[in-house]
């Protein structure tokens, strides 16, 4: 497997290149991929070739496999699914709980634990175990004396900051009053969150950061002291303090915390600055990739990046696929990394709580208000006759479909060509007729014209990677894209914007309830959380969701080939993914693969059944209960002693 992994990488690093919007043209250039004349009338001579004669397809440009890999990662996603299940909703009682609590994370739960359990459990919360996202986001702060976090709280705070400030006393929430009116929603979502159970939440101040881009980069050293200094040996033994402090108030009571001269400034502006190196790789070992290699060659994929998350062409490890560390290409590949829209960082481990973050980044997470009040839903029209009834998945129009606007990052010298939802619309409407495409279909030898002849077809039958040139996906029935930037290009200066413009074209914003008319949505991160993957994951449709860089408090709960289908953020292994469900018609027999249209059906309605189960409201409000219980504690002066034990 190892070898034909990586023989196939190799292969596939040769034949494609897709990438090539973001290696050509320079600022000022036409923003058009330029061909010189020698190689467009080869090219040209290339595809009358190909078009006359499938032949250029016998020839196996990758290696075989017996079964095409999906079939694998979708048994492995259903195992995996499971076990993480089994061990997500163990405890029955909470007790049980309780004691899970201590196995797992070395400590005893907060003060407040057994209320907690009982809204959990009062909500059907099929998760009640596994909140290791919320427990690794916190872990750091472990190393830091409460008093110090109080102080860090306050210092964040600031409209220019962009850090807004919840007060919680005594079971009422205050919003601060630097808060810009635009972002009064984040914060307004934010205690509609916590309304049920803010008087079971301790005094205390938060700081919510009011971009969608993280915001706190730890750099690997002193991670690696946080994490030296943070961890746990088991729960302590001595007697326990069961409620939080009484006097906490007046901890967070700022006019007794030192200043320094003036105001503390603790963040830097690094909007429109690309922030692969000096932030978003930070926390990786010196040793790995990411921080060796800062020099790419955008013209060809690079496979060591991808093949250690991947299976052949296909995205095979989700998690795996958010780290930065085998990934120096990232750098090039995504808006955030290029030129963030709105970005100020730190290297201090400042306590933000923000809707998502990059894999790297220490900002801690909690449910996006924008999925918890509304602002993107799925509301299918009960009217069949309506475009925004939701269909069953065999009545859905056969399109891949996306719509969005070009929010990721912000472009002043071209960075746009490198950014993910570029990229995409290019691949999708733009990608030249030379540009070639790696897709797994049957191999010649064992086309249906070949099973006709000799019936006595055996289970040999295997996959080849052949390499499709872009005029030719048409032919195998795969022109079912309808992806386009809308309205207008949002977030350039100066000639990028009219590069953009005439790169694209755009087309008219679409109502969001006329996606469920689709069998394919693509989710792509912009500039932060995805406000519409809820929506997808909830709808009959089928989401492709593109591993960008983000990962939000719900990660694991869902998982990759179960419940939605993974995309490299790469996009090399796009069109194969779209072939496997949709099938290939193939050109003169070869080529010809069976759409796994069932199968597709089948992980539409189980993301759907399941996302109504682990992703509901009711599951926003238990995981950030849960979340401020132990926020609670961590600032408290007498948090080693605080704990619940029954
Ligand atoms: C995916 O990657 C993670 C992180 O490296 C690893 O712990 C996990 O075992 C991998 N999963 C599979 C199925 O290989
Ligand atoms: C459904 O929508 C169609 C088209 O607008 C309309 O003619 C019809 O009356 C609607 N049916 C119902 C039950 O509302
Ligand atoms: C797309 O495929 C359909 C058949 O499914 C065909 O009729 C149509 O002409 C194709 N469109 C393009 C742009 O090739
Ligand atoms: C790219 O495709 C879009 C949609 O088909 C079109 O409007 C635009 O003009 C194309 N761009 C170029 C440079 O051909
Ligand atoms: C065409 C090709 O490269 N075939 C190779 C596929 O991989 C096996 C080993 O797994 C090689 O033996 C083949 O030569």
């Amino acid at each position: 497997m190892g070898v034909m992994k990586r023989l196939t990488a190799l292969t596939i690093g040769v034949i494609i290149y897709f990438q090539a919007l973001l290696s050509t043209g320079s600022p000022g250039s036409a923003p058009k991929i330029r061909i010189q004349g020698r190689t467009a009338f080869a090219a040209i001579c290339f595809v009358a070739f190909l078009l006359w004669s499938w032949n250029f397809l016998r020839l196996p440009h990758g290696n075989t496999s017996r079964d095409h890999p999906i079939d694998g990662l979708l048994t492995a996603a259903s195992v995996q699914h499971d076990a993480w299940l089994q061990q997500a909703s163990a405890s029955k009682t909470l007790h049980e709980c309780a004691e899970e609590y201590r196995r797992r994370y070395k400590r005893h739960p907060p003060p407040g634990f057994d209320a907690w359990y009982r809204y959990a459990t009062e909500r059907s919360s099929v998760v009640i175990d596994n909140f290791d996202n919320l427990m690794h986001d916190l872990q750091l702060f472990w190393a830091i004396k409460p008093a110090e976090i109080r102080k860090r709280t306050h210092e964040a705070f600031g409209d220019w900051n962009e850090v807004a400030k919840l007060s919680i006393r005594s079971g009422n929430a205050e919003i601060g009053p630097d808060v810009k009116p635009t972002h009064r929603w984040m914060l307004d979502g934010v205690i509609a969150m916590m309304r049920n159970y803010i008087g079971e939440i301790p005094d205390m101040d938060l700081g919510f950061n009011i971009n969608d881009e993280p915001r706190i980069a730890i750099p690997y050293h002193d991670l690696q002291k946080l994490l030296k200094d943070s961890t746990s040996t088991g729960p302590s033994k001595g007697a326990l303090i069961h409620e939080f402090s009484k006097d906490r108030a007046s901890g967070w009571n700022y006019s007794a915390i030192s200043q320094s001269d003036g105001p503390p400034i603790p963040f830097t502006d690094q909007s429109f600055l690309p922030s692969f190196h000096t932030y978003g790789s930070i926390s990786c070992p010196p040793s790995s990739s990411a921080r060796q290699s800062h020099l790419w060659d955008t013209r060809t994929l690079c496979t060591a990046c991808t093949a250690p998350h991947s299976s052949s062409i296909f995205l095979s490890n989700w998690t795996l696929s958010a780290s930065p560390c085998h990934q120096p290409d990232l750098a090039h590949l995504h808006g955030f990394y290029l030129s963030p829209a709105a970005f100020k960082p730190s290297h201090t481990l400042y306590p933000i709580f923000s809707q998502s973050k990059a894999d790297g980044y220490a900002d801690i997470r909690y449910p996006s208000p924008w999925n918890y009040i509304d602002k993107a839903i799925y509301a299918p029209s009960p009217n069949a006759s309506l475009p925004s009834y939701d269909p069953p998945f065999s009545q859905k129009k056969a399109t891949l479909f996306w719509r969005g606007a070009t929010s990721e990052g912000l472009s002043r010298f071209g960075e746009w060509r490198g950014m993910a939802r570029q990229r995409l619309v290019h691949l999708a409407n733009n990608a030249s007729a030379s540009t070639r495409f790696p897709i797994l279909l049957p191999s010649p030898n064992f086309s249906p014209q070949t099973k006709t002849a000799n019936t006595n077809t055996n289970k040999e039958s295997s996959y080849t990677i052949h390499s499709v040139p872009s005029s030719l996906l048409p032919t195998l029935g795969l022109n079912i894209s309808s992806i386009h930037l809308v309205s207008k290009i949002d977030r350039c200066w100066d000639s990028d914007c009219p590069h953009q413009a005439l790169e694209f074209g755009l087309s008219e914003p679409s109502d969001f309830q006329s996606h469920w008319q689709h069998k394919y949505l693509i989710d792509l991160d912009g500039a932060g959380f995805s406000g519409r993957f809820i929506p997808f994951l909830q709808s009959r449709s089928l989401p492709f969701k593109v591993a960008g860089v983000f990962r939000e408090w719900w990660d694991g709960r869902v998982t990759a080939w179960k419940h939605f289908v993974p995309v490299d953020v790469r996009l090399h292994g796009l069109w194969s993914t779209v072939a496997y469900f949709h099938g290939s018609r193939g050109v003169r027999g070869v080529g010809v693969m069976k759409g796994r249209e069932s199968e597709g059906e089948r992980i539409a309605e189980e993301g759907r059944e399941w996302v109504g189960k682990v992703m509901r409201k009711e599951d926003m409000e238990v995981y950030f209960y849960r979340l401020l219980l132990e926020w609670g504690r961590l600032t408290d002066d007498r948090r080693e002693e605080l704990g619940w034990v029954g």
